[in-house]
């Protein structure tokens, strides 16, 4: 496939690049009104992520109206548990809500591991959205690591401790283990599936890293990430684990290519943990861009700065906030996109 813009895989694969690439997570979604309005045509959240057509529309959305250098498909992480025998609701204005969750040995047996195929509505829209780019960016496919996953499957909702799902892996850690080992199986035939759809890169989401003890990441964490990443050979692929500061070490040895990294995170200090043999991802605090635009402007080749021209993906430290001004967030990728070394 020849791409008309194809910054970021280089970027991910270490070759050269005239500038440094830029997208935002969580690009699609309600800080677009145009977003906001396919929403509303909508019966709910789901049935944006099950109709092909409108995931597909709303995924090149951020491309048209803010100008990123990549497209990430419209979706959840939460489908997952879903296709293993765990359905999720996504509550308005609260969030995702599940009527089962994971308690005994049973409930983890009663899991399936699931198909690529299981998951058609995301592959389609994958096939759809990969033909209306046309080669103008690259497509980015994700899901999210093992230990969020299971986070959600035993906590039932989101949390601010997830200390349901924490007491799970000090009481039962076997049955803990079982359970990621199918998470990790699912996730990893959902993402070959995604990158057989046409993906061009992926990402992990370990949104709750930072939960967990450097111990606890390591036997529960890392160990399962550490697969999926050596499962996957085709595509550039990025690890993005939320707080995992403690981590960034071990995570260096991961066969990735990409870190992504939070605001927290000392850039330079990152870069001698994690060496020079990965792309860095990240890492601007999405609050600054509630700052004035000067501030934007200065903060923001201020982080270009630090990463430096190569080995460098332009984003931030989580997703964009809802309510956030649209015109800020394309100031921050105007000014990446302006910038020089
Ligand atoms: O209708 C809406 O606008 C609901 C808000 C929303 C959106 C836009 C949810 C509910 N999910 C999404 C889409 C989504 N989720 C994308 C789309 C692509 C893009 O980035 O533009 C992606 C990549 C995700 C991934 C996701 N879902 C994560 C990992 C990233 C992160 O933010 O840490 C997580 C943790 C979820 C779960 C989830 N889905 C939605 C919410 C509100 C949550 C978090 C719930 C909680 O607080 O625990």
């Amino acid at each position: 496939m020849t791409f008309k813009n194809d910054l970021i895989l280089r970027a991910a694969r270490g070759e050269k690049v005239e500038r440094t690439p830029v997208w935002l997570m969580r690009q699609a979604g309600r800080i677009l009104p145009e977003y906001r309005e396919v929403r509303a045509k909508m019966g709910g959240f789901k049935e944006l992520v099950e109709t092909p057509e409108f995931a597909c529309e709303v995924t090149i959305q951020p491309v048209d109206i803010l100008g990123v250098d990549a497209a990430i498909i419209f979706s959840d992480i939460l489908v997952i548990p879903e296709a293993m025998g765990l359905p999720y609701q996504m509550v308005e204005a609260k969030g995702p809500w599940f009527e089962k969750t994971i308690k005994v040995a049973a409930d983890v047996a009663n899991m399936r591991i699931a198909q690529a195929d299981d998951l058609h509505y995301v592959m389609d829209a994958i096939r759809l959205t990969k033909k209306e780019l046309a080669g103008r960016v690259p497509l980015i496919g994700f899901a999210g690591a093992p230990w969020t996953i299971f986070a959600y499957m035993i906590e039932g909702s989101g949390s601010k401790t997830f200390s349901k799902a924490k007491r799970f892996l000090y009481t039962q850690p076997e049955l803990a283990h079982q359970l990621l080992q199918k998470i990790t199986d699912s996730t990893i035939h959902y993402l070959k599936g995604q990158v057989l759809a046409g993906a061009d890169m992926l990402q992990l989401f370990d949104s709750w890293a930072g939960v967990l003890s450097p111990e606890q990441y390591n036997e529960f964490a890392l160990k399962y990430i550490s697969q999926i990443c050596d499962a996957i050979k085709d595509v550039p692929f990025t690890v993005f684990a939320k707080d995992a500061h403690f981590a960034r070490k071990q995570m260096g040895m991961l066969s990735c290519d990409t870190i992504g990294l939070d605001w927290t995170t000392d850039i330079e200090e990152s870069r001698a943990l994690i060496g020079n043999t990965k792309t860095l991802q990240g890492n601007m605090d999405p609050c600054l861009l509630y700052a004035d635009y000067s501030k934007i402007k200065l903060e923001t080749q201020k982080m270009l700065k630090a990463f430096g021209p190569h080995r460098h993906i332009a984003n931030l430290g989580h997703g964009l906030y809802p309510d956030l001004d649209k015109d800020k967030v394309k100031y921050f990728v105007d000014t990446v996109k302006e910038f020089r070394f």
